[in-house]
């Protein structure tokens, strides 16, 4: 099975939370399940810049500094993946941000619920449009 010429990429983060309940290999798992290519799969340590780039869209919020904390608090899975809409694809894969309310069958629905924690701890970050996609992978894999 292949996807028509100009597929879609998105980075998808299994989050420190995930990778710390291993469960880096179920997101892994849905990916591959649903259809989707890998195309760059590692394991990092995030550094705050790097975080504070990759949320610039949420610069001034009060969540921007516990959320950086929280990613920098140990690897993170990063992932591109491939497909035709992959973007939407995964996003509906990992279900809403709050994951008490993210429908059962996703992942934040099955796996994730909220502690209290003055960050939503939601096992994994999807971009969220093309625009969105290009800048990521680029910030996160600049060789692709
Ligand atoms: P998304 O990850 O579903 O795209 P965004 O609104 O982009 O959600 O927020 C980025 C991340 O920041 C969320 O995944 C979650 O971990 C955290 N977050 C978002 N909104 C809040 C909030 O109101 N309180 C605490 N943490 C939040
Ligand atoms: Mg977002």
């Amino acid at each position: 099975m292949t996807d028509a010429p100009r597929t879609q990429r998105t980075l998808v983060l299994v989050k420190p939370d995930g990778v710390r309940r291993g469960l880096a290999g179920e997101v892994l798992r849905r990916i591959e399940a649903k259809g989707y290519t890998l195309v760059a799969v590692e394991l990092r340590q995030a550094d705050e810049a790097l975080l504070t780039e990759h949320y610039a869209e949420h610069a001034g919020k009060p969540f921007l500094p516990p959320l950086v904390q929280m990613m920098a608090s140990g690897p993170v899975l990063a992932i591109v993946a491939e497909g035709h809409r992959v973007i939407e694809g995964f996003r509906s894969l990992a279900g809403a941000t709050d994951p008490t309310l993210a429908q059962p069958g996703t992942i934040r629905g099955d796996l994730a619920r909220d502690w209290g924690r003055p960050v939503i701890e939601n096992l994994v970050h999807g971009s969220d449009s093309p625009q969105s996609a290009a800048r990521e992978i680029a910030l996160w894999f600049p060789a692709l």
